[in-house]
């Protein structure tokens, strides 16, 4: 076997390719869609590389026609996209934007014609300024917008989209806009963004509730971005600093997720900073509701160090300091933004899933993918090598431990807005010319449509 063949997946297994709103849509201010958190984080001077913003990105609320093609070229079987909150409901709530739901009635429409079955994200981060103003996800209100907005999208899409993902990666949402202050809304705080963490996952409940509501044969999942946390040394303290990663980092998600508990050890690792007073009573089986499948991003693991912080200033503290840097891993090849790459995390990923939760549902990756840096239209061998080996190790979780894995999407379907990095990393199959917005597939696209058609012909 070619070490760039695609591996042998379970029966049914979907491909496909994966977008977001902010990230490619642009025509920010156009048929009434409202503020975004990320429109307006983006005015401030500094915070995105190169002064970029989603204002025009990859023109696909235009151009999604081209991006239909291109799926359609690609031989993919599914898609992952994400709506936007704002286009929707411009204020957060109340008066419904009909000529925004439009828009996705329209793609969706097109990709059912070409047989591409539509997984549609609700909330890729891109939250009404409105809601902001109103508390944004420090809220519990937030969360109550949240599923009358889910409501209001499977009314209209449901009929022809069955695939939906509540949240993606509420972790960034929380940690990377309330407490590192990297994202929107650029927020520097401890409870705050606790609050934040937590008012996602109700938020999740909740829609998972109103989609089954007004759905009843919806599939219904959340996309968690999950990241195995390695000791950087056999030490104890590296040990702690691990185990504290895996707390912020993961099971403050999969742990009331697909468990329904709340994590050992977080209230320990936050006392002072927060006191929790966010969690009320039901949250939990609200939460931890049965999901039809789980999504799951991977980039890369972590190297937990130890480093020393200062515990005994809570005020200061934001729920991003924990004590833990990532340390270089010697040898480890690196992507041009400096991700380790390395295919066994997936596989530890999938299989510590399943060996820690019993009723782990169905799961998809939902992101999978790698960045370069160079404009370049042509030939990307790292990224054909890239996919191959983690699809490698997904199919050994799948034949080692049972995974009950059910597909795979690439991140991403073409070069995007790829947040406060700006326009220079290029995850895309096909690469964008952002001043005309032409897509050119590239060598991975035309690598990864001949591995599907070798695939149906068999
Ligand atoms: O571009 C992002 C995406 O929006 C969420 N997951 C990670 C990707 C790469 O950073």
């Amino acid at each position: 076997m070619n070490p760039f063949d695609l591996p042998e997946m379970p029966a049914g297994f979907v491909w496909g390719a994966a977008t977001a709103a902010y990230q490619i849509e642009g025509a920010v201010a156009e048929d009434g869609r409202g503020d975004s958190i990320w429109d307006t984080f983006c005015r401030r001077p500094g915070v995105i590389a190169g002064g970029g913003s989603g204002a025009v990105a990859c023109d696909s609320y235009h151009r999604w026609r081209d991006d239909v093609d291109l799926l359609d070229g690609l031989g993919v079987d599914a898609y992952r996209f994400s709506v936007a909150w704002p286009r929707v409901l411009p204020a957060g709530h109340g008066a419904v934007n009909r000529a925004g739901l439009d828009h996705y009635d329209r793609l969706v429409d097109a990709l059912c014609e070409r047989g591409i079955r539509p997984f549609v994200t609700l909330y890729h981060w891109d939250l009404p300024q409105a809601l902001e103003d109103e508390g944004g996800w420090r809220s519990r209100d937030t969360a109550e917008r949240f599923a009358d907005y889910a409501a209001v999208v499977a009314g209209r899409l449901g009929d022809r989209a069955g695939d939906w993902i509540t949240l993606n990666e509420p972790y960034v949402s929380a940690i990377a806009g309330y407490a590192e202050g990297r994202h929107a809304p650029g927020a520097r705080e401890g409870h705050g963004a606790l609050a934040a963490a937590h008012h996602l996952l109700v938020g999740h409940g909740l829609a998972v509730e109103a989609l089954r509501s007004v759905r009843p044969q919806a599939r219904v999942g959340i996309t968690l971005n999950l990241s195995p946390a390695v000791p950087a040394t056999a030490t104890a303290a590296d040990e702690a600093a691990a185990n504290r990663m895996d707390l912020l980092l993961n099971r403050q998600f999969t742990d009331p997720v697909l468990g329904g508990t709340y994590p050992d050890g977080f209230e320990r690792l936050y006392a002072g900073v927060s006191d929790l007073s966010f969690r009320r009573p039901g949250d939990l089986e609200l939460i931890g509701a049965p999901l039809d499948f789980l999504g799951v991003n991977y980039y890369y693991r972590i190297h937990a160090a130890d480093v020393p912080y200062e515990q005994s200033d809570p005020v200061k503290r934001t729920a991003n300091d924990i004590g833990v840097r990532s340390a270089p891993r010697p040898g480890v090849p690196l992507t041009d933004l400096g991700w380790p790459i390395e295919p066994q995390g997936l596989y530890d990923t999938l299989t510590g899933l399943a060996g820690r939760y019993p009723g782990l549902p169905p799961v998809y990756v939902t992101e999978n993918g790698v960045a370069e840096v160079r404009d370049d239209p042509g030939a990307d061998p790292a990224r054909i090598r890239f996919v191959a080996e983690h699809l490698a190790a997904a199919a050994r979780a799948v034949t080692d431990a049972g995974v009950d894995l059910r597909g795979y999407f690439y991140w991403s379907l073409i070069d995007n807005f790829e947040w406060a990095r700006g326009y220079g990393p290029r995850f895309g199959l096909a690469h964008v010319d952002y001043s005309t917005g032409t897509r050119t597939p590239r060598a991975s696209y035309h690598w990864l449509r001949e591995q599907l058609t070798l695939r149906t012909q068999k």
